[in-house]
């Protein structure tokens, strides 16, 4: 606590604030949809934090549009998100993974220029036992804004990821912490709870070009391609490429993985199998904001041949293959599965 002063720091809604000024693309309105994430981020962590002590844990019995089974605290993250983005009247229409379809925000005008996808608890497997879980959100421009159409189109969504813009992810870990771009580098802050707000921690993160971990689920392995196994067959080998074997890291929550693969360097996959013929991760609200920031930072996301923010999704809840992380090992993996199908 020596060296943490709260006057010589940035709070994320100073930072916010700040960037708006700087750069013209980072209007007032888009603020306001940052500072609503910001704000349902807090919330969430809070009830994450306490679910335990207010039987918040567990299953709610239903099953969602995934077909997975729905916990207690999945539906308050989806709901926190969805009200509070859409009271910033900001938005006009939001796809969350616990919902099938596409709804509409609740202050809408035809004036609302964003539509927000967001995984609002991902990692939900890890909730009961205490590990890190996530929220992934991307922000794009509505497509529809001067048509005469439903104010909640398929088609707002359907946009390839490169015209996200912003996008970031919470991990509810040993501290909370919220990293987000909007296009101009990457920012994490982390949430300190005596003054209940975001502070800048990690200024201009930059993913290493390279990394000693690789991160997936390898009792999938014999399902994979080739190209795959031969990557990860590779990684547990030293030789030219690389002096020593890499080490396996696996947490099993999307974010908490991307993130040490972030700050550390190293490669997270998810690559296609049996059970998952086209990928277990969703395009729009896991894979597109995170190739987003990762980009942003210096690294690299692919399907295996072609790069996540390339993709124009066909459905809101399309899956994909992913393979994301430091630049070299990315192509690396990428040869491997071009090689050897
Ligand atoms: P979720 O959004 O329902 O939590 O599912 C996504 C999660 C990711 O966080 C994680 O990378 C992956 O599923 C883990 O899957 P598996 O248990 O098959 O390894
Ligand atoms: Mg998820």
């Amino acid at each position: 606590m020596a060296n943490y002063t709260l006057s010589s720091t940035i709070t994320l809604p100073e930072f916010i604030r700040a960037q708006q000024v700087l750069h013209p693309n980072a209007s007032s309105d888009l603020t306001n949809v940052l500072l609503s994430i910001a704000l349902a981020t807090k919330v969430v962590a809070r009830g994450v934090n306490m679910a335990g002590l207010a039987s918040m844990l567990g299953m709610t019995g239903e099953t969602n549009v995934q077909g997975e089974a729905v916990q207690k605290l999945d539906v308050f993250a989806d709901q926190v998100f969805g009200a509070m983005l859409g009271k910033s009247g900001e938005v006009i229409s939001m796809v969350s993974e616990e919902r099938e379809q596409l709804f509409a925000a609740q202050n809408t005008t035809r004036e609302s220029k964003y539509v927000v996808a967001f995984d609002p608890l991902d990692g939900s497997s890890n909730i009961d036992v205490n590990v890190a879980i996530g929220t992934i959100w991307g922000v794009s421009r509505r497509e529809s804004r001067r048509a005469k159409v439903d104010p909640a189109h398929p088609r707002d969504f359907l946009q390839p990821g490169e015209r996200q813009v912003a996008a970031g992810y919470t991990i509810y870990g040993s501290s909370t912490m919220f990293v987000f771009s909007t296009g101009d580098g990457v920012n994490g802050f982390i949430l300190d709870p005596e003054i209940g707000e975001f502070v800048l921690t990690h200024p201009k993160m930059r993913i290493p070009e390279s990394g000693a971990t690789y991160s997936c689920n390898e009792g999938n392995y014999h399902s994979w391609s080739n190209g795959v196994k031969r990557f990860v067959d590779g990684c547990k080998q030293n030789g030219a490429s690389r002096p020593k074997p890499l080490s396996l890291r696996y947490v099993g929550s999307l974010v908490a993985d991307f993130h040490r693969t972030m700050l550390k360097g190293g490669i997270f996959l998810y690559p296609a199998d049996k059970r998952n013929p086209g990928g277990k991760l969703r395009l729009l609200y896991e894979c597109a904001p995170l190739a987003f920031i990762v980009e942003q930072a210096g690294g690299r996301a692919s399907d295996g041949t072609s790069r996540i923010l390339g993709i124009t999704p066909k459905d809101i809840h399309d899956r994909s293959p992913f393979i994301i992380g430091s630049p070299r090992l990315v192509e690396e993996c990428e040869r491997e599965v071009a090689e050897h199908q």
